[in-house]
Formats: C-alpha cells, sequence, structure tokens
C-alpha cells in the first residue's frame, strides 16, 4: 500500500471532529474516519468528509502577488517581506489594525497577537469572534466568571431535557446533533425554538416559531410562568446566586405572560406554558444556543437571559445540563483564547489590568515597548471608524478572514477597505478581500501545520501536518515572524517549531499552564481549564463555584425585551434573517470549491413562506429582487412552509446573491457584535 494516515482535526466547525487525511506520493487525496475519537468515534458529516477537496485546488496561493498598476504581479518572498516591513514602519501604531483568523491554530493565533501588539505595538487586533459569539464571551463572563460553554459535547446524551434556541445543530454543528439524537434515544424531551423549521426543529417534541428579535420576551416568559409554578430551584439560587429578586421583580411583569408574549413573538400561549413545565420540571435540561441568539443589538443580554434561565432552574455545574454556546469556527474558541480580542491578552488576561501588561511586557521583552493597556477597535468598529473619521486608521493586515463576504453592509465594508492606504491579506485563495489588497501573502492550510486547536468544549487537539503547502506558500506563524524578523524583532519569534510557540503560550495562560504536546496526543486531547501538568482538564465547569465571581456566586439580573434596531414598516414589510446551511461554510472560499459540497448546492437562495409567496406571485425557483436601506441582491425563491410568514432568509454564503449587501451594521453597545439577524427588508418579482 502506498497510501498514509495521518490523524488531524476538521477544519470547519467548532465541533472539532477527528479525521485522517489519506496521503499518496506526498498528497492529501481523501479523507478516513479516525475511530478513536471520543468527540465523532469515526463519523463526519459532509464537509469534513469532503474537508481534503480544497487542498490542492487549483486556485491555492503559491506565490506572493504583489499589486502593480492596479494588477496583481508575482514576486519572490524577499521582495514581498521587505516591501509589507517598510511600509509597517512608515505608519504610526495607531493607524495600523490587524485580523486575526480563526480557522488557524492557536500558536498562529498567538503569534498575530503577539506581532500585533508586540512587533507593530497597535491596540488595534480582532477577529471574527466579533460577528459570532463576541456576546457571549462578554455576557458569560459577566454572569459566570467564564465566557465559554459550561459543559461538554459527551454530557449532552444525558440530558433529561434538551431546549435548543437559536441554533441550527443538525446544519451547523452536525456531530453535535448526534449528541441530541442520542439523548432523545435515552428519553430526553427535545425542545426548538426558531424561527425557521429546520431539520433540527423537526426532531423536536416542541416547536415554537416566534419572529426574529423576541428572544428575551420569550426567556422571560418561561422564568415568569416557571417561577409561578414553584418549580425554580430554590436551594442553588439560594446558595450560588445573587440577584434574584432583580430578576423576579422584570420576569413577573405582566409584558410577560403567556398572552403578551403571544403578541410579541407570535407563539402560542400554550405552547409557552408547556416548554415551561416541560424545562422547569426536568431533572435536568442542557440549553444549546448559537447565532439565534448572540446576533442581535442585544445579543449580550440575550446571553445573560439564558444565564437566568439556567440559574433559575439549577441547570449548571452538574452532568446533562448547562449554557452550551455552540462555538462556529473550527479555532474560534481558541483564537479568544489566544487574546486576538481588543481588550485581553491570553486566558482572557485584561489589556486594561496593569498585572497583565507588565507580564506580557516583561515576557516579550521587546526593548521599544509594547502596545498601551487599552482597549482598541473591534472589526465591525474598524470598518466604521476607516469612513467615519479619514486618516485615523490607514493601514490593515487581515490574516484568514474574509470581510467582503462576511461583514454586514457589505456597500460600507467596500467603502471602508478603499480608503485603506495599505492593506495586506494572507490567506489560501485569492478571495474577494485579497483582490483589494496591495499585497497578497499565500498561507498553508490546516493539511499542511503541526499545532492545536481548540474546540467549542475547550477541548484542545492536535493538528498534523499531512504534505507539504503548495509551491512558495508558507505557513502562517512563519510569515508573521518573517515580517517581524524584518522589523528588527528576530529574537521575540525565533520558534523553531509550533510546539515552541505552544509553550511559550503554556507558561503565559493559565487555562493551559499544564498542557504540552505530548499530553495532547492521545484522541482525548485535554479540556481546559487544565492548570498544571497533574489536571486531568475540566470538561464541566461551574460545579463548586463560579470562580472569578464574587463570592463565587452567579449573577441574576432582570432584563427587559427590546426589539431590534430595524422593525418592518411599509416599504419594507419583511423581517430579514440571514444564516448557514449544512453544505457551505461562509464566505465559500473553501466549501464552494469543493466538488461534491458545491454539486450539492452550487448557488444561493432566499427562503420565502409559501403564503407570502402565493400574494406576491412568486413561484419556486424562481429569480426574485431581496432589497433592504442598504441595497438589493437578485436571488432564486425557495418557497417553503417552513419558515415564518413575513420572514425570509438568506443563506450568507454566496457572493453572486450576497446576503450581506442588505443586512444593518448596528451594534450591540457591549458585544460590538452586528444584527445580522434581524433587519427590515422586501421581496419583489423581477420588473415588478
Ligand atoms: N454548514 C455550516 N456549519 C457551520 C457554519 C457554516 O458556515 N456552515 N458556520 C459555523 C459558525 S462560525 C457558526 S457561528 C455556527 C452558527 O450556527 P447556527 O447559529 O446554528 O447557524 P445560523 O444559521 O447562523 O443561525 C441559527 C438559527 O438562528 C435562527 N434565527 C434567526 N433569527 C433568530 C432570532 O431572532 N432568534 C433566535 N433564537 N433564532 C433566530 C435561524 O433561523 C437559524 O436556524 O455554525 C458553524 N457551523
Ligand atoms: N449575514 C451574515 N453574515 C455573517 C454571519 C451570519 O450569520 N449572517 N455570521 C458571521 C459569523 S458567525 C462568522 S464566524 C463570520 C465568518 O467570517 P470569515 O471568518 O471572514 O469567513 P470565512 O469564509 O471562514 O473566512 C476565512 C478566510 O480564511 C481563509 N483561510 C482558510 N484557511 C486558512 C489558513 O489556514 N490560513 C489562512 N491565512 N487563511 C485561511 C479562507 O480562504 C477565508 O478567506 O461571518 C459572519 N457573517
Ligand atoms: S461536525 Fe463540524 S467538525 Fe465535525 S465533520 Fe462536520 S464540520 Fe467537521
Ligand atoms: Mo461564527
Amino acid at each position: 500500500m502506498d497510501f498514509s494516515y495521518v490523524t488531524t482535526t476538521c477544519p470547519y466547525c467548532g465541533t472539532g471532529c477527528s479525521l485522517n487525511l489519506v496521503v499518496k506520493d506526498g498528497k492529501v487525496v481523501g479523507t478516513k474516519p479516525f475511530h478513536r475519537s471520543p468527540v465523532n468515534e469515526g463519523k463526519l458529516c459532509p464537509k469534513g468528509n469532503f474537508a481534503h477537496e480544497f487542498v490542492n485546488h487549483e486556485d491555492r496561493l503559491t506565490k506572493p502577488l504583489i499589486k502593480k498598476d492596479g494588477k496583481f504581479v508575482e514576486a519572490s518572498w524577499d521582495e514581498a517581506i521587505k516591501l509589507v516591513a517598510e511600509k509597517l514602519k512608515s505608519f504610526k501604531p495607531s493607524e495600523i489594525a490587524c485580523l486575526s483568523s480563526a480557522r488557524v491554530s492557536n500558536e498562529e493565533n498567538y503569534v498575530m497577537m503577539k506581532f500585533a501588539r508586540g512587533a507593530l505595538k497597535t491596540k488595534h487586533i480582532d477577529h471574527c469572534a466579533r460577528l459570532c459569539h463576541s456576546s457571549t464571551v462578554a455576557g458569560l463572563a459577566t454572569i459566570f466568571g467564564s465566557g465559554a460553554m459550561t459543559n461538554s459535547i459527551l454530557d449532552i446524551p444525558e440530558a433529561k431535557c434538551i431546549f435548543i434556541i437559536g441554533s441550527n445543530t443538525f446544519e451547523q454543528h452536525p456531530l453535535i446533533g448526534r449528541r441530541v439524537v442520542q439523548a432523545k434515544l435515552n428519553g430526553a424531551k427535545l425542545i426548538y425554538a426558531d424561527p425557521r423549521l429546520t431539520i433540527t426543529g423537526k426532531q423536536a417534541d416542541l416547536y415554537m416559531q416566534f419572529t426574529s428579535g423576541s428572544d428575551v420576551a420569550i426567556l422571560n416568559c418561561l422564568m415568569q410562568q416557571i417561577i409561578t409554578n414553584g418549580w425554580e430551584d430554590k436551594e442553588f439560587i439560594n446558595n450560588r446566586c445573587t440577584g434574584y429578586e432583580e430578576l423576579k421583580a422584570e420576569v413577573m411583569k405582566d409584558t410577560y405572560t403567556p398572552e403578551n408574549v403571544e403578541q410579541i413573538s407570535g407563539i402560542p400561549a400554550d405552547q409557552l406554558r408547556q416548554a415551561a413545565e416541560m424545562i422547569g420540571t426536568a431533572e435536568s435540561c442542557a440549553i444549546l444556543y448559537s447565532m439565534g441568539i448572540t446576533q442581535h443589538i442585544v445579543g449580550v443580554e440575550n446571553v445573560r437571559s439564558i444565564g437566568n434561565l439556567q440559574m433559575l432552574t439549577g441547570n449548571l455545574g452538574k452532568r446533562g445540563a448547562g449554557v452550551n454556546a455552540l462555538r462556529g469556527q473550527c479555532n474560534v474558541q481558541g483564537a479568544c483564547d489566544m487574546g486576538c480580542l481588543t481588550n485581553v491578552y491570553t486566558g482572557y488576561q485584561k489589556v486594561i489590568e496593569e498585572a497583565a501588561q507588565k507580564k506580557f511586557e516583561d515576557a516579550w521583552g521587546f526593548p521599544d515597548g509594547i502596545a498601551p493597556g487599552e482597549i482598541g477597535y473591534a472589526v465591525t468598529e474598524i470598518m466604521n471608524v476607516l469612513v467615519d473619521n479619514p486618516g485615523e486608521l490607514k493601514c490593515m493586515y487581515i490574516m484568514g478572514e474574509n470581510p467582503m463576504i462576511a461583514d454586514p453592509d457589505i456597500t460600507h465594508v467596500d467603502h471602508a477597505l478603499d480608503k485603506l492606504e495599505f492593506l495586506v491579506v494572507q490567506d489560501i485563495f485569492l478571495t474577494e478581500t485579497a483582490q483589494k489588497a496591495h499585497v497578497v501573502l499565500p498561507a498553508a492550510c490546516f493539511a499542511e501545520r503541526d499545532g492545536t486547536q481548540t474546540n467549542t468544549e475547550r477541548r484542545v487537539q492536535r493538528l498534523r501536518k499531512a504534505q507539504d503547502p503548495p509551491g512558495e506558500a508558507k505557513l502562517d506563524w512563519k510569515i508573521l515572524s518573517e515580517v517581524a524578523a524584518a522589523l528588527g524583532y528576530e529574537k521575540q519569534f525565533a520558534w523553531e517549531t509550533a510546539e515552541d510557540v505552544f509553550n511559550e503560550i503554556a507558561l503565559l495562560t493559565p487555562q493551559y499552564h499544564g498542557m504540552t504536546y505530548e499530553r495532547l496526543n492521545k484522541p482525548e486531547a485535554l479540556h481546559w481549564p487544565c492548570p498544571d501538568e497533574n489536571s486531568p482538564g475540566t470538561p464541566i465547569l461551574h460545579t463548586q463555584a463560579f470562580n472569578g465571581m464574587p463570592e463565587g456566586k452567579g449573577l441574576m439580573s432582570g432584563i427587559a425585551w427590546k426589539p431590534p434596531a430595524e422593525v418592518p414598516d411599509e416599504e419594507y414589510p419583511f423581517v430579514l434573517t440571514t444564516g448557514r446551511m449544512l453544505f457551505h461554510w461562509h464566505t465559500g472560499s473553501t466549501s464552494r470549491r469543493s466538488k461534491r459540497l458545491h454539486e450539492e448546492v452550487p448557488t444561493g437562495y432566499v427562503e420565502v413562506n409559501d403564503e407570502d409567496a402565493a400574494r406576491l406571485g412568486i413561484k419556486n425557483g424562481e429569480i426574485i429582487r431581496a432589497f433592504s436601506r442598504r441595497g438589493e441582491i437578485e436571488v432564486p425563491a425557495r418557497v417553503t412552509p417552513d419558515i415564518k410568514k413575513g420572514t425570509i432568509f438568506i443563506p450568507f454564503h454566496f457572493a453572486e446573491c450576497c446576503a450581506n449587501v442588505l443586512t444593518n451594521n448596528a451594534l450591540d453597545p457591549t458585544s460590538k457584535i452586528p444584527e445580522y439577524k434581524a433587519c427590515a427588508a422586501n421581496i419583489a418579482k423581477l420588473g415588478a
């Protein structure tokens, strides 16, 4: 046999399935199951199964590109690095912003964080978690002292009741969906709340359909019913929480009676009563949520409401329960852990705390200091500042992100990036964003790297190199280290291997202190926090106390419902909500270059309720106009009874019918997340 297998971790979602890459003649040619991972036990979803298909795609970037007279010209690495370093030196630190990537390793995120704060001395470093679970990180840290998913994937089958709200688990986290099925086979009841009856919803014992943006009202109503019926966990509330009276005063208001919440949300009052009983009387209840909760101007309040419900029913710190925020990208948990956020160093050590600032300054040893201990601009703010405050930011270094498809209000993003005097994009393909760059640097992909990535349940797993990068492409961390060396910081970036980088991370990051590659090499790897070399890791958080909170107590609070920033009116009578589907990944740069995934779904669509379609004379498959205050696209209609009347849904993967031409960049004031899940829009037949 001239095949060999290399075990690594899936490059798509935060479930973190292990798989074997099949290597023939030094090239990755397929995937095969790896059975010993407890996460997925050899099973994969279609994206994992075909993860090899983009690796050797003919579009892979193989040489640095420099734009001359509006056209890209191939360049040597020497020339490209010299130019990038010279340009970076020509700006003040505060004029440069960096974006890191949830699709690269922990090591590479750490190197980017050190590159930005240490070599460039800019405080503006962020990444796509801002568009994703920033509301979770901010919300859960405030109430529990830690912003991460509280329980583990293996714990889900033990739940007696599962409440999924704002997560299409079966399409977006399929191998977590499998655990939900196992829970059901063990007798658990499943409640599903979503504006669309997705394939996840079709498995539910109780499905509640509602209008996007009414989550707090729904959650408050459930809590009101639980308190009214005496189903709250008094012991847990008394011993482990503060703020109960404040919470009670809010949720007991008339606004949140089932009948009134039926008016706000569209969920029949009886269903709300039934859901409250199922949750309130279950021995254990796990909540699973994702973007339906976080991507709102009230994202943080939505998350805190979920926390309120789980504290009220005592569903924390025990098996089969928890607040399970399903993290999205394969390494978004890790990119956050590595401090690629505007306000923290690794392990959520705050930049505004003097001790943390000094710790990193001393450990790194830059002779000319590091970025000030101040909070920089978030991804979403960067785009606004570029347009609103010309000259304040002049240069961006983007590694492994594609804001020209992913960010809200694309016309605005396009204008913003046009203002840059210098844009470097480091990617594996010439994406829509890369096309706007002055210099494009070709990076290695997941199959070409050693390292680690951290899945949604805080499990730190190994990535293993299966082939050499194509052409002259290089590992992300090596590119950054070479640029840093050209800036005069060779010593601070002088690692030989990814393992050397990991050892520096472990030294500086309390949650990772006890980890080494040797310990991570087993199939089950380790969950952080893992404070020392004897620690077995921590699959379930908050078992005894909410560490990091005053007196170790969870913080309940009263939260009032507020409508989205933009609600339907005569001109834009539909609620537009956006999201994903099983076969494609975000901006499509990898999934649309996978033959099998592309064949499944070659282009985008807008889901329209069948009664709305009939009224407007729109047929299934017909190309129609979808428009909002930001712009207009042409897109095929997918007519279905499964979406709420008055709501339309567009997946955002497709450049040719780009959902983000329409979305609103209104932001949550705390997490700065945009409201991707609700804006006002309209649809019409072409020519109408
Ligand atoms: N196949 C595939 N899987 C993925 C991804 C992908 O691109 N493709 N991306 C990954 C990433 S980064 C992420 S963050 C996750 C996201 O995973 P999910 O959050 O599961 O995905 P979404 O489709 O964004 O949104 C989930 C659901 O929210 C519902 N929703 C819309 N408006 C509201 C609302 O106001 N309230 C509530 N409660 N629900 C609402 C939508 O109808 C949708 O079914 O998926 C990850 N997995
Ligand atoms: N309308 C709407 N918009 C959304 C959302 C929504 O629900 N609705 N969801 C938001 C969410 S949750 C997220 S997470 C974002 C995602 O937004 P992005 O992170 O911008 O999306 P990706 O397509 O995953 O982009 C990652 C980029 O990394 C590149 N890449 C892949 N592997 C590597 C590598 O090894 N090295 C390097 N250097 N590059 C690599 C890919 O080619 C791609 O260009 O989108 C957000 N946008
Ligand atoms: S569930 Fe997620 S991690 Fe697992 S194979 Fe599918 S995309 Fe990859
Ligand atoms: Mo995400």
